[in-house]
């Protein structure tokens, strides 16, 4: 009886856990002119739907800014209710490709015997609730700019926990060919899912993407279906958590670049 109540009240939690946890950050630029020394706006977004905004995160969680000379240089960031999403400039000091991040230090999201509710286990236990499972939502994103043939900037490695690196430079990226990234856990070849998608294959449905394929050693090639802005993702779950904070950490990694 016990048992069935649990289950019962893991798929209510999960029901309630997920629309939470699959949204996903993104970077979109407000323009590709990239020129030095010339401030350049972008935004946040977190959404289910690719590069539709539809929430503003917690400003205090979220970082964003440009990476450059092997340094991220952060930005102020400022959310906005009207845009749903997080506004941010940066100055870049040179004129070329231009990568910007963004990264998320995620709340502990707990399916409880209340439903989901976000906070630490011992937080929750401590106001007497249930914590079936706690789970820390860590996201990632790079956004590459103004990618051109002889600036390797696009395979800079930022060192994210999960991250989608390209191998293709997107300036070479095209419709009906392969774009190869390689992507990293903690530092070390990733094996697992990879989606990716572009702007406008699909608005109507949530978590919808174009493509699927599987990283093996750190290896994925997503086939090129159409002109735009592209977005690449990964995800691993599982990773050791936090005691009495969270049981395990879900990391999900964003690449986004524009193909010509
Ligand atoms: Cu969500």
């Amino acid at each position: 009886m016990r048992t069935k109540t649990i289950a019962a009240l893991t798929l209510m939690g999960l029901a309630l856990a997920l629309p939470a946890s699959a949204h996903e950050l993104t970077i979109k630029a407000k323009s590709n002119e990239v020129k030095a020394g010339v401030p350049f706006e972008a935004t946040v977004q977190s959404a289910h739907k690719f590069i539709v905004p539809e929430e503003v995160e917690d400003v205090s969680r979220v970082r964003a800014g440009i990476f450059e000379d092997g340094k991220f240089r952060e930005s102020p960031v400022t959310g906005s209710e009207k845009d749903l999403c997080i506004n941010f400039t940066v100055t870049p000091a040179r004129d070329g490709t231009m990568l910007l991040i963004a990264e998320k230090d995620g709340e502990t999201w707990c399916v409880t015997s209340e439903g989901g509710r976000s906070g630490a286990r011992k937080t929750l236990e401590g106001q007497g609730l249930k914590v079936l499972s706690a789970t820390k939502y860590d996201k990632y994103a790079k956004a590459i700019l103004n990618a051109s043939g002889d600036d390797k900037t696009f395979a800079a490695v930022v060192g994210h926990p999960l991250e989608i690196i390209p191998v293709t430079n997107p300036a070479d990226a095209k419709a009906g060919e392969f774009f190869e990234v390689k992507i990293l856990l903690n530092g070390q070849p990733y094996t697992g899912p990879v989606w990716a998608t572009y702007d406008g294959f699909v608005t109507e449905y949530e978590n919808t993407y174009a493509y699927y394929t599987e990283a093996e050693s750190g290896v994925a090639h997503i086939r090129i279906t159409s002109p735009g802005l592209w977005g690449v993702r990964a995800m691993q779950a599982g990773l050791p958590g936090a005691e009495g904070d969270y049981d395990s950490r879900s990391l999900r990694a964003f690449l986004l670049f524009e193909v010509k």
